[in-house]
């Protein structure tokens, strides 16, 4: 048995077999990691020890703490939770907040402990706490002192989960300043794991994605270590949830890792993310396509000078949503795929290797091919589904649905692409998304972008529905920019302009308007209640 400092071994034990897991590459000289490898001592102690104490580090509504403070804080806290809470390493903790400079805290000072982190969503309510309590086996809670209602309601019938500590309260930072600023580090394995990521599934039971702190150090070292990459100067904003690993990465381990700085407030729409990036002079800027999308059309009311890298992710990026942004801000948008299973992003373009139309290339240190069903590679042009391998890969807990995600080593991510004879990958949709209209395959995303070009549209969504002759039929939902009316003439100069613009038996066959569409937490269109709406 090789060395771990977990003791509590659940999430150990609860490892897909090996021979469900997915090959991992480390060829990259930055990706040999060492045998031991704690994430908050790599991402903070090392930055301090390396003499950025008192560089700022993470800035809120009323904070602005510099490493040195952040590092106080957290060992304050990993004090709390060994201390006090009789946390041992390998034990579950659920973190429950919206995203602040304390709840930075409460996953860095997880780590540092030995604690699994399990992260969830700030408006998941009782019913979905209690799954992932039960399936997690979670012992340990950092909630928010103003979402404790919903934590509450779950803990009857969770009897597993018996500590619980409120955070973000004047009791608590009380609390905290009792403790000695002095923690080190749970001297981890590499290959212990660090976090539990719920997958933001629509449907059945959530998987827990099972993720190591080697996996946390890799994720810096392809996204902001070959693709973004930022400077130490850099001043970081975004929406994505702390959550979320888009959002885990984007706003808390990336700008640690570059010993920059990064705003965390929560509830940011996009007219408060642009307020914000104009107040806090930020440089480099995490949201989803709809974010872009519509803080483009407010552009020309602030001062957003600062801001020099946008990165978007979760969800296809329209051209026409990359060329508004363009054409408002001169920003050429750092389009990136990424997903739950693989922890960030692994295909993706910068500005310098755009190409129209492409989500990009592989990043250095994953591999990935388009295959067919029977896992045999595509031809150039031809559409098939992405294996994909590299330093991170899937591991859900204790779940059957680990060979469906993994096969032969390579991680299915279920999303659809061509490649061209450069390499660039063409995103087409998720698989479960295709719509099949009289014998044609269809990738709604595709019409959404043409939709989107027509100046009336502000955003839409387009789905397959039953239909008696054609299998299924295209439906968009269509939300109209004011001044527009979603009459009849307007559905019919809709079909036009997608029959002028793509191939004719792309057009949507019924168009709806509504006033906004389905979201998830993390910017994703919630194509199954559109499905809900049309039946
Ligand atoms: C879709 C995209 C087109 C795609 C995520 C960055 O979204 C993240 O994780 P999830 O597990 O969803 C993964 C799925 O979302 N998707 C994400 N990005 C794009 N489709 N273009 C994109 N740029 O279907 C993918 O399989 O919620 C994103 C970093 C971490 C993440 N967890």
């Amino acid at each position: 048995m090789s060395y771990t400092a977990h003791i509590d071994r659940f999430v150990r034990d609860n490892l897909p077999p090996i021979d469900q897991l997915p090959e991992f590459i480390f060829e990259l000289p930055q990706l040999q990691f060492p045998d031991r490898l704690n994430a908050a001592k790599a991402l903070l102690d090392k930055a301090v020890a390396e003499g950025a104490a008192g560089r700022p580090a993470v800035i809120g509504k009323g904070i602005r703490w510099t490493y040195g403070d952040l590092q106080n804080k957290v060992n304050q806290l990993a004090r709390v939770l060994t201390e006090d809470m009789g946390l041992v390493p390998g034990n579950r903790v659920l973190l429950r907040g919206a995203n602040t400079p304390w709840f930075a805290v409460c996953w860095l000072a997880v780590w540092k402990a030995g604690g699994v982190a399990v992260s969830t969503m700030p408006l998941l309510r009782a019913k979905e706490l209690k799954q992932f309590i039960r399936l997690a086996r979670i012992s340990h809670a950092l909630c928010e002192a103003s979402l404790a209602e919903e934590l509450n309601l779950a803990r009857p019938e969770c009897p597993e989960l018996t500590q619980v500590m409120l955070f973000g309260d004047d009791a608590f930072v009380e609390k905290l300043s009792l403790k000695s600023t002095e923690f080190t580090a749970v001297d981890t394995a590499a290959d212990d794991p660090a976090l539990i990521a719920f997958t933001s599934g629509t449907t059945g039971v959530p998987k827990g994605c099972i993720h190591l702190h080697r996996d946390v150090m890799a994720m810096c070292e392809v996204v902001p270590g070959s693709w973004l990459k930022p400077s130490a100067d850099d001043i970081f904003i975004g929406t994505p949830p702390l959550a979320f690993t888009f959002g885990l990465g984007g706003l808390l381990c990336f700008p640690l890792w570059a010993r920059a700085s990064t705003v965390l407030l929560e509830k940011l729409t996009p007219p408060a993310l642009i307020e914000a990036i104009e107040q806090y002079r930020t440089t480099i800027c995490f949201t989803s396509p709809t974010g872009y999308r519509q803080m483009s059309g407010l552009v020309s009311n602030y001062n957003i000078q600062s801001l020099k890298k946008c990165v978007s992710a979760g969800e296809a990026l329209p051209v026409d949503t990359r060329n508004k942004w363009k054409e408002a801000t001169g920003i050429q948008i750092h389009d990136g795929i990424g997903g739950t299973e693989v922890i960030h992003i692994y295909l993706a373009s910068g500005p310098e290797n755009y190409r129209e139309g492409a989500l990009g290339k592989i990043l250095p240190g994953y591999r990935g091919m388009l295959v067919d069903e029977d896992m045999q590679t595509v031809a150039v042009g031809q559409t098939g589904k992405l294996a994909l391998k590299g330093p991170t890969g899937c591991r859900y807990l204790a779940d059957e649905r680990q060979t469906s995600f993994v096969r032969d080593g390579w991680n299915i991510t279920g999303d659809t692409y061509h490649q061209d004879s450069d390499g660039y990958f063409y995103y087409h949709a998720r698989v479960d998304d295709i719509i099949v209209t009289s014998g044609y395959n269809v990738a709604g995303p595709e019409v959404e972008s043409v939709l989107l070009e027509h100046p009336a549209v502000s955003e839409c969504g387009v789905i397959g529905v039953p239909d008696p002759d054609r299998g299924q039929i295209l439906k968009a939902f269509v939300v109209l920019h004011p001044g527009h009316h979603g009459d009849d003439a307007m559905v019919k100069t809709l079909q036009e302009f997608v029959k002028q613009n793509a191939a004719p038996y792309k057009y949507p066959r019924a168009v709806q308007f509504i006033s906004a569409l389905p979201r998830t937490e993390t910017g994703k269109l919630q194509r199954f209640k559109l499905k809900a709406i049309a039946a």
